[in-house]
């Protein structure tokens, strides 16, 4: 399987992270992609390719073009401001005020964010860019006839939305990649988000669509980020309607029960017969991961990629989430090993 990856991710390099009321070094961070990579390596996956550079155009398929353009502006507007530290959320259009952009950038970061811990910093755009070129380049491998493509996105993506950031995610990879294509002839397309957290970004731009079906599976959101989202009950809307399928598990959660859940959505996947499967691959959901809280083992992620891979779907593995640093190369390679196997 051939792996997309570009150093431009190093350009996200986030001081801070607000964590249980503290600043903290980010979560997610340029070691992660490091340890991805070199993992590609060791294991002999098979090449690893540059992206190619896309326009905007696909990004705007899935995407607010007011809050493109935002993103793009965000920190020289903050910075003009003299501010010591890093653009982040303070204040939000709560229950019953105004859902309005004000000018100032500190309303504007309010209402484009979903949450605050993700701040934005000098170089998140030009490092958000090159995450969707990798996520574009993937897709077009699988245009290309390719059965599997790893994209080694960097920052993520499944926690933005149409028109929000958060999540430590700017631009949605996975959905760019999906439209993409559904624009290139894809009829159908599936998304099954396995990252620890629910995929509300991806959730938001499809919920009222038929033509690509999402599954998350993840830490019950009563319990786990991002708490608003991402309940049984979110099954579609519209058209959409049966389109959107949430596998919320309890603290705890061992790859015994999780995998009953994935069988669930891999058997409604299969039912739907997409031409291509995008998977928000996180592996977050690993026993030691800081921020979450299910039991998978380094073992448990080669059965994983088997069972992904009993599908027979060309395939476009995106990265999402994973903090253990130490591991979370070894995790995500292995998912991608037990697709191939
Ligand atoms: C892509 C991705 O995995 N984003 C995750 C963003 C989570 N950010 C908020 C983390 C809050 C963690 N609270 C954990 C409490 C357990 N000690
Ligand atoms: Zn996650």
């Amino acid at each position: 399987m051939k792996t997309i990856y570009s150093e431009k991710h190093r350009l996200r390099d986030a001081k801070t992270e607000l964590y249980g009321g503290e600043l903290v070094k980010p979560f997610e961070r340029p070691s992660r992609a490091d340890m991805v990579i070199k993992a590609v390596r060791q294991s002999n996956l098979g090449e690893i390719k540059e992206p190619a550079s896309y326009t905007l155009d696909p990004v705007l398929a899935v995407h607010d073009a007011d809050f493109v353009s935002f993103l793009e502006a965000a920190w020289d507007e903050w910075r003009q401001v003299g501010y010591a530290g890093e653009a982040m959320a303070t204040v939000w259009p709560a229950r019953r005020m105004q859902c309005r952009v004000p000018r100032f950038i500190e309303g504007k970061i309010g209402y484009y964010a979903m949450a605050a811990e993700t701040t934005i910093t000098e170089g998140t755009w030009p490092a958000a860019l090159a995450s969707k070129d990798v996520a574009l380049t993937g897709a077009q491998g699988l245009l290309a006839g390719e059965h599997g493509v790893f994209s080694l996105c960097r920052p993520p993506g499944h926690h933005a939305a149409r028109d929000m950031f958060g999540g430590y995610c700017f631009l949605n990879n996975a959905a760019i990649g999906a439209q993409y294509l559904r624009d290139n002839g894809a009829e159908r397309v599936a998304i099954l988000d396995v990252d620890f957290h629910h995929g509300n970004g991806t959730q938001d731009i499809f919920y009222e669509r038929d033509d690509v079906l999402f599954c998350s599976l993840h830490g019950d959101p009563e319990d786990a980020f991002p708490h608003f989202l991402g309940y049984a009950d979110e099954t579609g809307l519209g058209a959409g309607m049966g389109y959107n399928r949430n596998y919320p598990m309890p603290p705890g959660t061992p790859f015994s029960k999780w995998g009953e859940s994935l069988s669930n959505a891999l058997e409604h996947i299969d039912g739907f017969a997409p031409q291509y499967l995008v998977v928000s691959l996180g592996v977050d959901t690993f026993e030691n991961d800081p921020i979450s809280f299910f039991k998978l083992t380094t073992p448990d992620y080669l059965t994983m990629g088997e069972m992904i891979g009993a599908l027979e779907i060309p395939t476009l593995f995106v990265l999402e989430g994973g903090y253990d640093i130490d591991e979370v190369g070894i995790n995500a390679v292995n998912v991608l090993k037990g697709y191939e196997s």
